[in-house]
C-alpha cells in the first residue's frame, strides 16, 4: 500500500495515513476501483501559473499541490473559459466557449446580490451527472445565479450548495453571512471584527459532505475563492516574519492555505479509501489579478521571467493558461507534463464520460472528451480555442489554431498574430507579414461565434464617448487590486 504524507509548507510531514487505518477504510468501501470516479473539481480564483512550484515559483510554498502535480499530469496549456470569474466558471459548467456561452462577462445585478443567472433549460455538468445518479455539490463561489433565478446552483444539478452565491459578497473572507443551499445564515461574530474565515466554514463543509457521501459517486466543484481580490487571511503561517509588505505575506498565505486545504480533502479521501476511485482536475480560473509592476508581482514573478504575458482580463496568454493539473491514481497518467492545450468546456464531456452520464441528444458542447488524454494518450484534435470577454465598452476575442494565436483587444481593433511555438511571450505581431493567416483567423473567429445581442461583435467598432473613463481604467490597472470579479 502506498504511504502519503502530506506537507506542511516548511516541509515538515504531519499527516501521514497509517496503513492500517486505511485499510481499514479501503475494507469499508462499497464501490471497487474502476468503477464510475468520483469527479472534483477543484477551482482557484485568481491563481497564477506562476504561483506554484512545480511552475517556478520559489518564494511561495505549495507542497502539497507540487506532489498531487507529479503524482497525476501537469498542464503548461490548460485553458480557462474567459479570463473573469463568472463566464469562466459557466464554460466548465456548460461546456461551451465564449462563442456560444450565455454568459460572456462579469455582469452584475445591481443593487440585488448576484450576476447574469444561467438560462432556463441549460444543459449543465452537474444536470448530467446527477441524472446519471452521482451525488453533486458546490462549495465556494457561484457566479452564476442567484437562488430565485434560473441560474440557482439548486435548480442546475446541485444537490447541495455551501459558500458565496454572488461575486461581490465574495470580497471579503470574514462575510457576517453566508448561504447553506439556499439558506442565509449569520456570522455574527463577523459584526464586530475578523474573526471567522469564511474559507474555514466553507473547507469544513466539504470535508464533511464529502465524508457523508463516500460510498456513492460523487461530483465536488469546489470553487475556492482564494486568493481572489481582498488580501485577508486569518494566520499568515511561515510568512508572518517575512520582510515582505503586509499584503504580499497576506498574499502568500493565501495560495498556501489553498494548498494544505487541498491536502486535506485528499487525505480524506484516502483515509475513506475512495482516492483510487477519484480523479481530481485542479485549475485556475483566469491567471493573476494582479499586474507584472505591482508589488505582489515583482516579489512573486508570477509571469515566470516575463515567459507569459497579460494577466487577468486580458488576451494573452497570461490570462488564458492556468495552473493545472489532474490527479487520480487509476485514472490519470502519473508524472508526467504536458504541452498539449485543453480548455474548460472539455470538462462536461469529459466528466460525462467518466460518469458513463449522457448528455442529451439535442445538445452539442463545444469541448471534447479528455478522458484518453488524462490517461497517457494525445489530446483530441480540433480545429480551435475561441474566447471572448465583454466589459464597459470593450469586447475582446482571441482564437488559437495548432501553433498560431490571433488576438483583437478591443472593438473594431486590427487582429494581432502570434506565433506561440516561437514566441510564448506574445511579444512579435505578425499580422503584417502573414496577411493570409490573419484572414483565416478572422474567418475562424468569426464562425466559432453566434451572434447575441448581449455580447457585441468584437470586430465591429463602437461608437463610446468614454475616453475619460478608458484613461481612467488604464491607470487603475497597475494598482494592486482589481475592483470586479
Ligand atoms: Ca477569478
Amino acid at each position: 500500500m502506498k504511504r502519503r504524507e502530506f506537507l506542511t509548507a516548511t516541509g515538515v510531514a504531519v499527516l501521514a495515513a497509517s496503513s492500517t487505518l486505511r485499510a481499514a477504510a479501503t475494507a469499508s468501501a462499497k464501490r471497487k476501483v474502476g468503477d464510475r470516479p468520483n469527479l472534483i473539481f477543484i477551482l482557484s480564483d485568481d491563481i497564477a501559473q506562476g504561483d506554484m512550484g512545480v511552475y517556478g515559483q520559489k518564494l511561495i510554498q505549495t507542497p502539497n499541490l507540487d506532489r498531487l502535480c507529479n503524482e497525476g499530469t501537469r498542464y503548461h496549456s490548460a485553458y480557462t473559459g474567459t479570463s473573469v470569474c463568472a463566464p469562466a466558471r459557466t464554460s466548465f459548467f456548460t461546456g461551451l466557449h465564449m462563442g456560444n456561452s450565455p454568459t460572456r462577462a462579469n455582469r452584475e445585478l445591481k443593487p440585488k446580490e448576484g450576476q447574469r443567472p444561467l438560462p432556463p433549460n441549460t444543459v449543465t455538468v452537474g444536470k448530467i451527472l446527477k441524472s446519471a445518479g452521482y451525488a453533486t455539490a458546490t462549495m465556494g463561489k457561484w457566479g452564476m445565479g442567484m437562488f430565485d433565478s434560473s441560474g440557482s446552483p439548486l435548480k442546475n444539478g446541485i444537490d447541495h450548495f455551501y459558500g458565496y452565491n454572488c461575486q461581490r459578497h465574495a470580497h471579503t473572507y470574514f462575510p457576517t453571512y453566508l448561504y447553506d443551499d439556499d439558506k442565509r445564515f449569520g456570522i455574527p461574530e463577523n459584526k464586530t471584527g475578523k474573526k471567522v474565515y469564511a474559507q474555514e466554514l466553507i473547507q469544513q463543509d466539504v470535508l464533511k459532505w464529502v465524508g457523508n457521501h463516500a460510498d456513492e459517486p460523487f461530483f465536488l466543484f469546489y470553487a475556492i475563492t482564494l486568493p481572489h481580490t481582498k488580501l485577508e487571511i486569518d494566520d499568515l503561517g511561515i510568512y508572518k516574519d517575512k520582510p515582505w509588505s503586509k499584503d504580499q505575506k497576506t498574499y502568500a498565505a493565501m495560495v498556501t492555505r489553498i494548498d494544505s486545504d487541498v491536502a486535506a480533502l485528499v487525505k480524506l479521501l484516502e483515509d475513506k479509501g475512495i482516492a483510487d476511485n477519484t480523479v481530481i482536475v485542479f485549475a485556475g480560473d483566469n491567471g493573476s489579478s494582479f499586474s507584472p509592476s505591482s508589488s505582489i508581482g515583482k516579489r512573486f514573478d508570477q509571469t515566470m521571467g516575463g515567459k507569459l504575458r497579460g494577466y487577468k482580463r486580458s488576451m494573452y496568454e497570461g490570462a488564458l493558461r492556468q495552473a493545472a493539473f489532474a490527479w487520480g491514481p487509476s485514472f490519470v497518467k502519473a508524472g508526467r507534463v504536458t504541452d498539449e492545450p485543453w480548455a474548460f468546456w472539455d470538462l462536461l464531456p469529459t466528466f460525462a464520460e467518466f460518469g458513463g452520464a449522457k448528455i442529451p441528444a439535442d445538445f452539442t458542447p463545444d469541448g471534447y472528451s479528455l478522458v484518453k488524454f488524462l490517461k497517457g494518450g494525445p489530446a483530441p484534435k480540433r480545429e480551435y480555442f475561441y474566447w471572448e470577454l465583454h466589459e464597459g465598452s470593450g469586447s475582446k476575442q482571441a482564437i488559437r489554431w495548432g501553433d498560431y494565436k490571433a488576438v483583437r483587444s478591443g472593438p473594431g481593433k486590427a487582429v494581432e498574430l502570434y506565433n506561440l511555438k516561437d514566441d510564448l511571450g506574445e511579444t512579435t505581431n505578425l499580422a503584417k507579414k502573414k496577411r493570409k493567416l490573419v484572414a483565416k483567423a478572422i474567418e475562424m473567429m468569426n464562425s466559432a461565434r453566434t451572434a447575441d445581442p448581449d455580447w457585441p461583435d468584437p470586430a465591429k467598432p463602437r461608437k463610446t464617448p468614454a475616453d475619460p473613463k478608458k484613461k481612467k481604467s488604464k491607470k487603475n490597472k497597475s494598482k494592486d487590486k482589481t475592483t470586479q470579479e
